[in-house]
């Protein structure tokens, strides 16, 4: 969430000699863009806590034109960390006139912060909503990369892929992203078997089924569509091609293409895989030609070698990115190996949602084997908890997700 003012410094500004603004006056502003935010995100104005860092970076005089950006970057059940950056965007110009000034062709930065405000809980007016909706927690239980060398809780049968999703539900799960596998472990989209999975799954639990489409790496597009004549709730629609490790994941553009139409002919709910900042270039693209429809559902999928990496500079980038999407969409992170715990943490406390299992991770500490997705997932739901988010039920997530109830 993020707010911005604009105003000019005048001569009642000016407290030092030579016109000179002091740096509390900006930081007042910083007060009024975090006030802004709070009523926005709780209904009430808050409190600012304390300032973890205060840089000031160039002087300010009456006359100047400041721009101010504050941004709540994670949530807490009752603190809202934000972080506010001021800029100076015009300027008097006294050596050319008494009334000259002139706007910048590049702003000057003068002074950055990071802080802590609070709205106590009982003070917060406002139904949890955009960032602080309740958290989808997808358990993605199977994939088709990971084996049982990798880790032996891996479920490869149908009965073990219904047990797996039930545990992955009573720890938080509300969908199952969904692979299928021949009982020796080889990947596959065969149709028979995603449904005998299917069947598995519906037979223990109310969950979001989710099935891939992109399958397993060298698939060709036909058979990786398999599942969707199964009418699922959702399905991935992977949106470029790229390395994915030692391998290409092939997506031409004519493929994504149908397999969006496919999906959106059978009114499932897509989720759009990005593994890199352009895929969401190649998601307006499908949405200006109505492949793909608003309410819309990213998965960013952070850390494969050969996409973007996991960190939260370029988490910040894909989320700056939706803004050229209609409003309302939801997002949520996939980090894989080492980064899945921590980036589903950052996800969830930026106003995500976080994906989490053995498809991309298979270790629930350094070096400690997770003894199934379930784990992870009780991780996932530690984070929301300590954010002050809810943990969506699927019927919840549902809503969120615009799937039909
Ligand atoms: N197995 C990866 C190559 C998806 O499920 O849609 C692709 C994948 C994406 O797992
Ligand atoms: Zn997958």
């Amino acid at each position: 969430m993020k707010a911005r003012l604009r105003l000019r410094m005048s001569s009642h500004d000016a407290h030092y000699g030579g016109g000179l603004v002091d740096g509390a006056r900006v930081l007042g502003l910083f007060g009024d863009a975090a006030t802004e935010l709070l009523v926005r995100a709780d209904g009430d104005e808050g409190l600012f806590r304390a300032y973890d860092s205060i840089e000031f970076l160039a002087p300010v005089f009456a006359g100047d034109t400041l721009e101010v950006d504050g941004e709540i970057v994670s949530f807490g059940a009752s603190s809202r960390k934000m972080r506010f950056e001021a800029r100076k965007v015009g300027r008097a110009r006294p050596d050319l006139g008494p009334s000259a000034a002139e706007m910048l062709a590049e702003p000057i930065v003068v002074c950055r912060a990071t802080g802590t405000c609070v709205t106590p809980k009982d003070k917060q007016r406002l139904p949890p909503a955009g960032p602080r909706a309740p958290v989808i927690l997808t358990a993605a239980i199977v994939g088709a990369e990971t084996t049982r060398a990798q880790n032996p809780s891996l479920p490869l049968t149908a009965d073990e892929i219904g047990e797996e999703a039930r545990r992955c539900r009573a720890a938080g799960a509300a969908v199952i992203h969904l692979h299928a596998r021949e009982p020796d472990g080889t990947p596959t989209q065969s149709g028979a078997r995603f449904k005998e999975f299917i069947e598995a799954i519906r037979a223990r639990t109310d969950v979001i089924i989710q099935t891939s489409t992109g399958g397993a790496v060298g698939m060709g597009i036909a058979e990786r569509c398999q599942p969707l004549e199964l009418a699922p709730e959702m399905a991935t629609l992977n949106i470029a091609s790229m390395n994915f490790g030692d391998d290409v994941f092939l997506n031409t553009r004519k493929d994504v293409e149908q397999v969006a139409a496919m999906i959106r002919e059978r009114r499932i709910v897509a989720e759009i895989e990005c593994y890199d900042l352009g895929h969401l270039d190649a998601a307006r693209a499908l949405l200006a030609r109505n492949l793909i429809a608003a309410p819309l559902h990213f998965q960013f999928v952070l850390g494969v070698p050969g996409g973007v990496g996991a960190s939260e500079r370029a988490l910040d980038a894909m989320v700056a990115e939706l803004a050229g999407f209609p409003a309302g969409a939801t997002w949520a992170v996939a980090a894989v190996g080492r980064h899945q715990l921590p980036m589903a943490d950052l996800a969830i406390r930026r106003g995500g949602h976080a994906r989490v299992g053995l498809e991309d991770n298979v270790y629930v500490d350094k070096g400690v084997l997770a003894k199934g997705s379930y784990e992870l997932v009780e991780r996932a739901a530690a984070f929301a908890r300590a954010a002050g988010r809810e943990i969506a039920t699927p019927a919840v997530a549902r809503r969120l997700l615009g799937l039909s109830t």
